[in-house]
């Protein structure tokens, strides 16, 4: 049989057991492949080493060497071949071994349990493999560390506001603004740009310095139709080293007539806090203050058991990795059930990052949530849109 083209094409099993290879080779018979097999992974390499494929199926366990130990001369074979892993073990090694390959540049149609179904095999051969998923990159490029001094120089550094809701009735309970970069022809500069090449450059206290101000004055504005709302600022662990802080942040919110209690400081252990003690002792005399704290992007690896234990957090963002899909995902939904309730046992505020759907919303307000954000109450927006989203918000929970 042939593909159309004028050409048979090529499959390449490589399992250790005898009757799955000829399962495969059976199943992918009506689809026009020739098979070629391979027992062991010294048998496969020296196949694609000489042969093309136009598919590799690939059981995850040889014996005792592991399928994905050929990755790299899937890469280095002719032919781009599309690869189907199969395996006996749970969906999240096979999950795993799927986001490996595509991470590797190989075109992974997916991963079946065995005994292979053959249906689903030929199923799978004859889909296209979704393509990577490829994060939107805003335009701009990334701006120099001179470009920035001149931007903080200028005041050119400001923030958009995105609401913190609480689950059970809707109300605001706070804000957290987030970095932007508004240069002077008006094209906005995202965080993720910037923020980093502050902390390399030590420009990040005089911008953190920047956004807090800003932050505060815009909470000042909203103070008197919102008495409890407060205002997020991300903190770079590398401003924890300065001993300086809790002071100068009560200078702050003396100069912004606000009392404590305004102000919550989300902390992202990006980067290996360089002087823990230090760190704990600003955390520490910043919560004894009244200034909230609170642990951002828990469960990305960054923030560990450890460091919610030994520092004073008052409130707990799950990572909206986990948060986002968790009405789809069953494990993700696994995960952010069981930290709502370490949150609550510690007795922690426990705010769920990335609610982008009621469906999501609906879940955690069950299990417990406190608080929720995300593109399903709100953007981040600039000052007046905030205040537009509050007075429609007010009436709407009112
Ligand atoms: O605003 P997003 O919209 O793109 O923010 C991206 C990332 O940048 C977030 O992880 C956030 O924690 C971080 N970020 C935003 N504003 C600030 C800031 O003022 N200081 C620090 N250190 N990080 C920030
Ligand atoms: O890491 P931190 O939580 O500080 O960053 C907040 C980031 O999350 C910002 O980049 C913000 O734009 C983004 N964000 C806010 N709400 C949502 C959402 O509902 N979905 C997604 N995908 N991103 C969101
Ligand atoms: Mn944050």
């Amino acid at each position: 049989m042939e593909d159309g083209t004028g050409q048979m094409r090529r499959l390449l099993v490589v399992d250790d057991e005898r009757i799955q290879r000829l399962i495969v080779a059976r199943a992918v018979e009506t689809l026009g492949f020739t098979t070629d097999a391979a027992a062991t992974l010294q048998e496969a390499a020296a196949l694609l080493g000489s042969q093309r494929y136009d598919a590799v199926v690939l059981d995850l366990s040889l014996g005792e060497a592991e399928g994905i130990s050929l990755l790299q001369a899937l890469r280095d074979s002719a032919g781009d071949p599309l690869v189907i892993f199969i395996s006996r073990l749970d969906s999240r090694v096979r999950a795993a071994s799927t986001r490996l390959a595509a991470a590797f540049g190989l075109r992974v149609a997916g991963a079946l349990e065995k005994p292979v179904a053959p249906g689903t095999l030929r199923a799978l051969l004859r889909s296209e493999p979704p393509s990577l998923p490829s994060r939107p990159r805003p335009a701009a490029s990334a701006p120099t560390a001179e470009d920035l001094a001149g931007a903080l120089a200028r005041g050119e550094l400001g923030a958009e506001f995105q609401p913190k809701v609480a689950l059970p009735d809707g109300r605001i309970v706070g804000v957290e603004a987030l970095a932007r970069w508004r240069r002077a022809d008006s094209t906005v500069i995202p965080p993720d740009l910037f923020i980093p090449i502050a902390e390399q450059n030590g420009l990040i206290e005089a911008l953190t310095a920047q956004i807090l101000q800003y932050a505060l004055a815009a909470c000042r504005r909203w103070r008197p139709g919102h008495p409890t709302c407060s205002v997020a600022v991300n903190i770079s662990p590398l401003v924890l080293t300065n001993a300086n802080l809790p002071e100068y942040i009560d200078h702050l919110l003396q100069e912004a007539h606000l009392g404590p209690g305004a102000l919550v400081a989300e902390i992202t252990e990006s980067s290996v806090i360089a002087n823990p003690l230090v760190a704990a002792e600003v955390l520490t005399r910043l919560r004894i203050k009244g200034v909230s704290l609170s642990i951002d992007d828990f469960g990305t690896g960054h923030s560990s058991l450890l460091t919610l234990l030994r520092l004073p957090f008052s409130e707990l963002k799950i990572d909206r990795s986990f948060v986002s899909h968790c009405d789809t995902d069953p494990e993700a939904w696994k995960i952010v059930r069981a930290t709502i309730s370490m949150a609550r046992e510690l007795g922690l505020t426990v705010v769920a990052e990335g609610v982008e759907t009621e469906e999501v919303a609906a879940r955690l307000r069950t299990a417990g949530c406190d608080i929720g954000q995300g593109w399903h109450f709100g953007r981040p927006m600039p000052e007046d849109g905030l205040l537009e989203w509050m007075a429609a918000r007010l009436v709407a929970v009112a």
